[in-house]
């Protein structure tokens, strides 16, 4: 995260061309997935929102534009791809999201691992747009398909030593190549305080726009925690850990006197190299001015009081 430049394809730049490949992209991958019979047939772009990903929940909506859909599944960071904002589109073609487990352990009293269809049958979708700032700077609006990671949390009964909750991303070292460099001590590991990830805002993520989650997104299943910068919401998610003690997580462990454990977004609190006051929206062109951050990215009503009492400058 700190060793970004500027971004190599400005999103006001995306050609027809490369809008053209996402979409080729988008047919392979469609092929293997739930939508066999629309895939050979349909324009990705003229496919309408399977009813099955879920109503919009109009509780979680945010006063802004959406993002296009071809930004927000092609302008992406996941590492384990590669650290160029292309590269998780360019370079996923080959990751498997099929067949998928997600395994649920540690201090529970039903400890289970879930198959993918376990997981979509769990909780009834929804589709919600969210806000995701990111630390770099960034943000986008995005529609996310699936649930709030409590209903998961409540099959396994969390004991009364869970205090924090870890979340482990998928390692494949024969498809995502980012993995042969070392700028992670690999998997990527994020992680709440249990009482964060119990929030209703907390979501378990199974599609976006009303498909299923491209690799670039973190098929086939990962976390969205708006109020949050977005390193803590990992992708494709292969293990979540109930644990007592807060776990070291992926970015605390590169460079603590820069990246949190809470990572709450906060225009007030800036990183030691470049202020967080305000946000370049993607997609609004790469000379739109910046809009200012929002305390908790927009969500303080809904989360304030999980902090009451608790210095946000000391707790970053
Ligand atoms: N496993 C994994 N999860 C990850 C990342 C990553 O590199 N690896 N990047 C994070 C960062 S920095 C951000 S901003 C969001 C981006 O999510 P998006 O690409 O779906 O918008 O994913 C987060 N989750
Ligand atoms: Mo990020």
């Amino acid at each position: 995260m700190s060793k970004f430049k500027i971004p190599v394809v400005p999103p006001s730049e995306i050609t027809p061309e490369s809008l053209w490949r996402a979409r080729r992209e988008w047919l392979k991958k469609a092929g293997g997935l739930a939508l066999p019979a629309l895939a050979g047939s349909a324009l990705p772009g003229l496919v309408t929102a399977a009813p099955q990903w879920g109503e919009r929940n109009p509780e979680y909506a945010v006063d802004a534009e959406l993002t296009s859909e071809t930004a927000v599944t092609t302008y992406n960071n996941f590492y384990e791809f590669g650290t160029g904002k292309g590269d998780p589109d360019a370079r996923g073609g080959a990751f498997k999201s099929t067949p998928w487990t997600l395994t649920v352990e540690g201090e529970v009293l039903r400890p289970k691992t879930f198959d993918l269809d376990a997981l979509l049958a769990l909780a009834p979708l929804e589709e919600r747009v969210y806000r995701l700032r990111c630390v770099e700077g960034w943000s986008m609006v995005i529609p996310w398909n699936g649930y709030s990671l409590s209903a998961l949390l409540k099959q396994v009964e969390p004991t009364a030593n869970a205090k924090y909750v870890e979340f482990v991303t998928v390692m494949q070292p024969e498809t995502m190549p980012g993995l042969a460099d070392r700028i992670i001590d690999w998997p990527y590991v994020e992680g709440l305080r249990l009482d964060e990830a119990m929030n209703p805002l907390s979501m378990l993520v199974f599609g976006v726009y009303g498909k299923s989650l491209p690799t670039s997104n973190g098929a086939p299943v990962r976390l969205a925690v708006p109020w949050k910068y977005g390193f803590k919401s990992g992708k494709s998610i292969v293990k979540i850990r109930l644990v007592e003690k807060q776990p070291v997580t992926s970015w605390v462990k590169i460079a603590p006197h820069e990246y949190g454990f809470y990572a709450n977004v906060n225009p007030e609190v800036a990183h030691p190299r470049w202020s967080q006051a305000t946000e370049r929206r993607i997609g609004a062109g790469f000379f739109a001015p910046r809009v200012p951050t929002l305390m908790f990215n927009g969500y303080a009503d809904q989360v304030a009081s999980l902090y009451s009492g608790m210095d946000l400058v000391r707790n970053y």
